[in-house]
């Protein structure tokens, strides 16, 4: 096996993968291709891990990993190994990256942080220990790497659109439309922690927080199953999480944001929309046109004023100028490789990977303030963000 990226003198990083479905495809895609376009410190795909013997051994083959295993904690005992990608259910995030800190290694885990709020605690205080060894670890909001959206943020962070009031963010999908369509991991509260809202809402809540560099003060949720039982292998079992989940949010600056997910959204295949209204302008994002923002400067004399689209295709845009020349546009998997090129230059650089395992928990947050306002008939959660505070504090009824 050959090093991919630069050595600078210094040995590969060892890389090893745990699961191999979608994000473990993703991820692939994104480690065999991020040293052919970025400077990245060496590394080698050393192991794939995975349950089933057969079928990952067939990933390691597809995917350019030297090596297949089915026990992740062997893993944790190599010395050859020094960065951990953890690609599996979000069941098993907590227990996997734990041991990868406490073993050394450098951990990449999928969004959302953890299935749990306690998890996601006890996940982010190994983290920042870890960090005092020189261990990193990263939380794969990989929406971040959009460079329309880190466009979107360094406008908005640069005052371009004044005090933001209102952002509107709906995360819609349709794959679940059908009442037929198989019980799977996501559709258990045990395998997945929640549905579309720790699936989906993750990454609109996570959103909100990067573009306004902000934080949420207090949360008002509603949560949604339309399915209450699917096809399985014993019968019809009962799904234990919602199809659909609604949230205003707001945050510490004054802004209102409201969020909608939903995994049942007939004819919306995987649409990401998010709309931000400020008092100087605005900004209007669709992940199914992911190459352009749409921005509007309220500033302009009335007679000129109208949303303008920009193409960011750009050599100056953030990440662009490693693809291809002006106006040719990337795709949805291109924000795994911006995500691994991070991930590694920080690892290189000892800086602190964002988001952190800490923004992971503020988005556990959020997720859990959402499910226990819905529980409590939608009534206000205030969200306390002083770093000990563990839980959201319920308030009377708004
Ligand atoms: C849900 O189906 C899903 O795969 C999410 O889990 C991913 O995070 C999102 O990027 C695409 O949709």
């Amino acid at each position: 096996m050959h090093p991919q990226g630069s050595t600078h003198g210094r040995p590969p990083l060892g890389v090893a993968m745990i699961g191999y479905a979608f994000m473990g495809k993703a991820h692939s895609n994104a480690w065999r291709n991020v040293a052919s376009y970025f400077d990245v410190p060496a590394f080698e795909q050393r192991v794939i891990v995975g349950r089933d013997p057969e079928g990952v051994a067939a990933a390691a083959t597809k995917y350019g990993w030297a090596e297949s295993a089915t026990d992740w904690r062997a893993v944790m005992d190599r010395d050859d190994i020094h960065v951990v990608d953890l690609c599996t259910p979000g069941y098993m995030h907590a227990e996997i990256a734990l041991a990868a800190l406490a073993a050394g290694k450098h951990v990449l885990v999928e969004k959302p942080l953890a299935n749990t709020l306690a998890e996601a605690e006890a996940m982010a205080a190994a983290a920042r220990e870890a960090q005092s060894r020189g261990v990193q670890s990263m939380v794969g909001f990989n929406y971040r790497r959009v460079p329309a959206l880190a466009l979107a943020r360094e406008l908005i962070s640069e005052g371009r659109l004044g005090a933001i009031r209102q952002v509107r963010a709906a995360y819609l999908q349709d794959w679940l439309v059908n009442p037929e369509t198989p019980m799977t991991w996501r559709l258990q509260k045990d395998t997945a922690g929640s549905g579309a809202l720790g699936d989906i809402a993750s990454h609109a809540i996570d959103q909100v927080l990067f573009l306004l560099a902000d934080r949420v003060t207090d949360v008002s949720g509603r949560l949604h199953t339309f399915t209450s039982h699917r096809p399985g292998a014993r019968g019809l079992e009962e799904v234990t999480v919602d199809d659909a989940a609604w949230a205003t949010l707001t945050l510490a600056s004054g802004a209102i944001a409201s969020i909608e997910v939903s995994r049942v959204a007939t004819g919306q295949k995987n649409s990401l929309k998010i709309e931000i209204y400020g008092d100087k302008g605005a900004i209007l994002f669709d992940l199914e046109n992911l190459n352009e923002l749409d921005f509007l400067d309220a500033t302009a004399p009335a007679r000129e004023q109208g949303f303008r689209r920009i193409p960011v295709n750009e050599p100056d845009h953030p990440y662009m100028a490693a693809w291809w020349p002006q106006g040719h546009i990337i795709g949805w998997e291109h924000t795994f490789t911006h995500e691994i090129r991070d991930f590694l230059v920080a690892i290189d650089t000892g800086a602190q990977p964002s988001p952190s395992f800490q923004d992971g928990l503020a988005v556990q947050r959020i997720l859990a303030a959402v499910a226990e306002s819905a529980a409590a008939g939608s009534s206000m959660v205030r969200l306390d963000n002083s770093p000990a505070t563990a839980a959201p504090v319920a308030t009377e009824g708004a």
